[in-house]
């Protein structure tokens, strides 16, 4: 049985944009059943047995028949490997290419406006300069996705699944929206039935445990 971590509650500003969404998507895509354990934030995450497990005291972790992973991107790209409809053997290496291309190119670019939100960075330099560069990666992007539905090829995988939850990053901010090619490839991923499912999911937990006041 496949078991992964997930938070009991965060608050709502990050509702969706948890990683535990990219484990539970892969899941749904590739059809394995699997269990769900609640992590509480605070105290929980520092243990030394959770150490063991997430060494950065993070969420998600996974644990397969005694097979420990931590990373969602790993994670996802250990579904994967066990699904054709995430990872045909045939694009084994373009999968793993974009997949790691959604975690460094295009991550390091959006997680720079998303903190900008939680961090209150001022205005001025340092900020123009990390939207000037999420705007590029996506432009960039877009540039890519011009000749095909997903990022791969035509059909899709699991490296959309990381690209689709790197953008969702962006959220809160106009970049997306500014950048129609991406703006509809996004949409396009997060209509699958696979990420709705995944996203009602992590929703629910957060309703059915959130603090009362
Ligand atoms: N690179 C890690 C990042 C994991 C991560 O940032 N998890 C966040 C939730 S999305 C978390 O647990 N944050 C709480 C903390 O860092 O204490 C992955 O992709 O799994």
């Amino acid at each position: 049985m496949i078991r992964m971590t997930a938070y009991k509650w965060v608050p709502t500003a990050v509702h969706g944009l948890v990683r535990d969404l990219r484990v539970r998507w892969a899941l749904e895509e590739a059809g394995l059943p699997y269990e769900v354990q609640l992590v509480e934030r605070g105290p929980e995450q520092a243990t030394a047995e959770f150490r063991a497990w997430q060494p950065y005291g993070q969420v998600p972790a996974y644990e397969e028949d005694g097979l420990t992973l931590f990373e969602s991107g790993a994670i996802v790209l250990h579904i994967a490997e066990k699904s054709e409809a995430l990872m045909p053997k045939t694009l084994r290496a373009q999968v793993l290419q974009w997949s790691l291309a959604a975690l460094n190119s295009v991550e390091m670019a959006t997680m720079l406006p998303m903190l900008m939100r939680f961090g209150g960075v001022p205005d001025g330099a340092p900020r123009d300069w990390a939207l000037d560069f999420c705007r590029a990666r996506l432009r960039d992007t877009a540039a890519v996705l011009k000749d095909r539905d997903y990022i791969v090829c035509e059909r899709f995988t699991a490296a959309d699944i990381l690209m689709a939850t790197v953008l969702s990053e962006l959220r809160d901010t106009d970049l997306v929206e500014k950048e129609p090619g991406i703006a509809a490839y996004h949409a396009r991923c997060l209509a699958r039935p696979a990420y709705k499912k995944a996203l009602a999911d992590q929703l629910r937990t957060f309703a059915e445990n959130a603090p009362t006041a």
